[in-house]
């Protein structure tokens, strides 16, 4: 198998989410860092700009192709590399489950994207506490949507008693929001499948306190 780049950054949701996609398909890759922050974020350095014209992580490189976007990533690594699968047969199910990748990935993400955090900061004063404020108003609506949709169809996990990639998408959105101090005490069943999935080895690894560039204060075992 050619080699597969994942250039990603520890604390970076989207980047968590397609951590979680190549362990649990066991897929061996190369973690190669982009810091977000420092040297002014090399997400907008030209070489890496070639490879993600977006400036965002992740980028994942294989067989001379740099594609950006989780969802697409995730998408291709589901189609090269089938098995285990991700996505489940039931074609209503599928739906279900993009349904609620969506709803995380295009509505929920953004809002709390340091690109949107920086311009609040810089153009309208922002400080931290009104940058909580901001996702914390928007997060309560997805979550809302989230909770329900596990009310309705999760088992042991998102959807069903197996992984899906549902659940690559649950986990770094709880650990987002608690980093940005999100209250998320009305969501019981978010709270118990982020828990159940935490204990697997694939999320173990994935884990933004687990990775090469995490800072040595936030490293945990
Ligand atoms: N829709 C994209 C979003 C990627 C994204 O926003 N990544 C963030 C980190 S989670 C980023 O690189 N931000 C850099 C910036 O805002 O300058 C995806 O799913 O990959």
């Amino acid at each position: 198998m050619s080699k597969i780049i994942l250039y990603n950054y520890f604390r970076s949701s989207t980047s968590y989410r397609v951590r979680i996609a190549l362990n649990l398909k066991n897929i061996e890759y190369v973690y190669q860092p982009v810091h977000l922050i420092n040297n002014g974020g090399e997400q907008f350095s030209s070489a890496y700009q070639a490879l993600n014209p977006m400036s965002e992580v992740p980028t994942l490189e294989h067989d001379g192709l740099a594609l950006g976007q989780s969802v697409a990533i995730i998408e291709y690594l589901e189609e090269q590399f089938p098995n285990p699968s991700l996505f489940p047969k039931d074609i209503q199910k599928r739906g279900k489950i993009r349904q609620f990748c969506e709803n995380i990935n295009s509505f929920l993400h953004p809002l709390s994207n340091l690109k949107v955090l920086k311009y609040l900061e810089q153009t309208h004063g922002y400080d931290q506490k009104q940058k909580e404020e901001w996702i914390n108003h928007w997060y309560q609506k997805g979550l809302l949507a989230s909770e329900t949709w596990l009310q309705k169809n999760m088992g042991h996990y998102c959807f069903g008693d197996q992984v899906t990639v549902a659940d690559c998408f649950l986990v770094p959105l709880v650990f987002t929001s608690e980093r940005f101090n999100v209250d998320l005490t009305p969501y019981k069943n978010i709270l118990n499948v982020n828990e159940r999935c935490l204990k697997l080895e694939a999320f173990k690894h994935a884990h933004p306190f687990r990775q090469i560039d995490t800072p040595a204060e936030l490293k945990i075992t």
